[in-house]
């Protein structure tokens, strides 16, 4: 996910942003991201630009349990915006 960082970090109102982009993600709007949603959304923007993540399974799996705080399989706002912390902690800090 480091593209995603490099671009949000450079956009002014950055939460703004970070909820928009959640939002858009969150395709059937329950609020949480599952990991269909996940999937779709890196298939979509790779169908415009191909960014050379194409997860499998276990990877996204992965990659859900790396920020899943309350285990439930899925990812909330809260989960999301700790996610972007850590990134910038291990890529900006
Ligand atoms: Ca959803
Ligand atoms: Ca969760």
């Amino acid at each position: 996910m480091g593209f995603f960082w490099d671009f949000l970090s450079n956009i002014d109102n950055f939460q703004w942003v970070i909820k928009k982009a959640f939002d858009s993600i969150d395709v059937d709007g329950n609020g949480e991201i599952e990991p269909e949603e996940i999937l779709n959304t890196i298939n979509y923007i790779n169908s415009y630009y191909d960014t050379g993540i194409h997860p499998t399974e276990d990877q996204l799996k992965l990659g859900i349990e790396f920020c899943d705080v309350d285990k439930n399989g899925k990812i909330n706002f809260d989960e999301f915006m700790s996610l972007l912390k850590k990134l910038s902690k291990y890529e900006f800090q």
